[in-house]
């Protein structure tokens, strides 16, 4: 199986920011150095220079050459770049590049909601659907949902939330990261310099059923999830009471496409266990500080929901979910949940301000351990999440440690922009095949957080640029030339895994909203379409846009919820 690749010029195929680094990559048999010219929409040579040589890339076994045309800073629109006899896709030069891309990628949330019908009126036609999942035949959930055999004697009402992925569980740990992400990108415009005091995510920036109702919209949209959180906890009275059940999902899986709606199957409550106990914990403490001004009887809420689940996850330290637990759902499955209890002693912490939570995360191994892994964090590492946090959000830390917490950040940020200045493609990922796993491209973007936040610390704008690398190699600057965001760039992916945006399946079916990222290549291959067509794949060629490979091409929310942080970042940057 070859892939078409396109032109051997590879860029941003949105395009770049007029004050930022604009960087592409040639794959070319040449070894020494190429010329190139920057040209307009009509051919009229705008810049040009010579290309540096790169060799043989390890991830894609691509000789390359890598070209730098940061120097021209005009806007304009329809741009290319010719290197070696190739012109590459056309791309923009635009302060206002990502504006709508911090839209696109935070809708996706809505189109992705549970248990309520979804308004063609908001977000176009052909994704209005009704509710799915409210105990309407043949849905059997989620209104009164029973536990597994054996697991406990009654029923929750566990409607609403979103939709994990291509699949209709619903699961408080990864519920947990993606919620983290949006009410921390809320949480940045009150925090960042360069956030415009939040205007951009303000009560009527999203199309959502919720705008105008006095709340900033990305808060409407988290609430939808936390809510759903909220009513996972294990009600007092009963066995483990102040726990959070670790998923709700179909008894079997069920094939595709198939609407929410349509699902036939019985619905189940698994086990609770310490890891969603303390993602509850620790969102449910992000809820509390930042509704506050907003609905205080919500922030009691939230607040009480968090202290209870903190104290549950401390009296059961080690109810770890089974790896086995895979059968109509996947198993978000965990054996250390040390960062977890750190990461949610520090929102406790940062919301409350009370020793107890204090003298916890300081006691925790990842307070003064190294958080930032060079592959990134994602929603089974979630230390990193609490010391962004620390180094970001107002707090009594002494000076001296608070300044230690922030060095950490830039000191990752240095460790991630030398990477990705060795990168033939310039994204912050090391070289080798383990750097290509399932999800990777949410890692990709969770490292440029990391930059981006040093930039908000520190100003540095090589931070920044680092950021605008990592999402120029998901914007097409790769190996196979695609766009991994549905409607964003010439060639993009639209055929990823997913029940509900089934078109490759069924036409009459949507294809997934623009603004919807795919998981990425995936060098091990682990379903059985990718891994028939893909065998011996260089890992950056691990990749298909078709529906059937879940474990390259999916979407989630926790991988949306990391586009959506960096686009809005990004948007804050205008010009640069
Ligand atoms: O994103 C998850 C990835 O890190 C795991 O390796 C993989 C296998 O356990 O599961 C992924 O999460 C899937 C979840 O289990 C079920 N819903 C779809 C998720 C994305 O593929």
């Amino acid at each position: 199986y070859v892939p078409d690749t396109g032109p051997r010029v590879r860029v941003n195929q949105v395009g770049y920011l007029p004050g930022g680094p604009k960087n592409a990559t040639v794959v070319t048999t040449a070894t020494d150095a190429l010329p190139w010219q920057l040209r307009s929409a009509s051919g009229a040579v705008l810049a040009a220079g010579t290309s540096t040589p790169h060799g043989v890339d390890a991830a894609s076994g691509q000789n390359v050459q890598t070209i730098d045309f940061s120097a021209y800073r005009t806007p304009g629109a329809g741009l290319t770049l010719t290197v070696d006899g190739e012109t590459s896709h056309p791309f923009d030069i635009s302060g206002t590049l990502y504006d709508r891309l911090r839209a696109d990628s935070l809708q996706f949330f809505y189109a992705q909601r549970s248990g309520i019908a979804i308004d063609g009126d908001l977000i176009g036609a052909e994704y209005a659907r009704p509710a799915g999942h409210l105990g309407i035949a043949p849905n059997q959930g989620d209104t009164s949902v029973p536990c597994q055999p054996g697991v406990c004697d009654y029923s929750l009402d566990v409607r609403g939330g979103w939709y994990d992925a291509g699949d209709h569980g619903k699961y408080v740990v990864n519920g947990g990261i993606a919620t983290y992400q949006l009410l921390n990108t809320f949480e940045r415009t009150k925090t960042a310099a360069t956030a415009g005091g939040g205007t951009a995510l303000g009560d009527g920036t999203l199309r959502v059923p919720e705008r105008g109702n006095g709340v900033p919209d990305v808060l409407d949209e988290a609430r939808w999830e936390l809510e759903f959180l909220l009513r996972m906890q294990v009600p007092a009275g009963r066995p483990l009471a102040g726990m959070a059940h670790h998923k709700i999902h179909d008894r079997n899986w069920t094939g595709l496409p198939l609407q929410p709606e349509d699902d036939p199957q019985p619905r189940e409550l698994h086990p609770p266990s310490t890891a969603a106990t303390l993602n509850l914990a620790a969102v449910a403490a992000q809820c509390a500080r930042l509704f506050a001004p907003y609905d205080a009887a919500f922030a009691t809420r939230c607040a009480t929901a968090a202290k209870t689940a903190y104290a549950a996850a401390e009296a059961n330290p080690t109810r770890y979910a089974s790896p086995a637990d895979s059968t109509g759902g996947g198993p978000y499955d965990d054996q250390n949940v040390t960062d977890e209890f750190y990461w949610a002693a520090v929102e406790l912490y940062l919301t409350t301000g009370s020793s107890a939570y204090l003298a916890d995360l300081t006691a925790s191994p990842h307070h003064t351990g190294d958080v930032f892994d060079p592959r990134g964090f994602g929603w089974q590492s979630v230390a990193a999440l609490g010391r962004l946090d620390l180094a970001t959000v107002p707090n009594g830390l002494p000076a001296a440690e608070l300044a230690r917490i922030r060095a950490s950040v830039t000191a990752a940020a240095d460790a991630y922009l030398a990477e990705s200045g060795r990168q033939a493609y310039g994204h912050p990922m090391p070289g080798d095949a383990g750097s290509y796993f399932w999800g990777g491209n949410s890692n990709i973007i969770n490292n440029a957080v990391v930059m981006a936040t040093a930039f908000d610390l520190t100003r540095d704008a090589k931070y920044r640029d680092g950021a605008v690398r990592a999402m120029d190699y998901l914007l097409g600057r790769n190996a196979l030339n695609i766009s991994y965001v549905t409607g964003w760039g010439e060639h993009a992916a639209e055929n990823q895994h997913s029940r509900i945006f089934g078109h490759q399946l069924d036409p009459s079916l949507p294809k997934p909203p623009a603004g919807s990222l795919a998981g990425g290549p995936n060098a091990a291959l682990q379903d059985p379409f990718a891994a028939q067509l893909l065998a011996g794949c260089r890992p950056m060629f691990c990749y298909v846009d078709d529906i059937n490979s879940y474990a390259t091409n999916e979407v989630a929310i926790n991988w949306n919820s990391a586009l959506a942080w960096i686009a809005s970042f990004l948007a804050d940057q205008g010009d640069a």
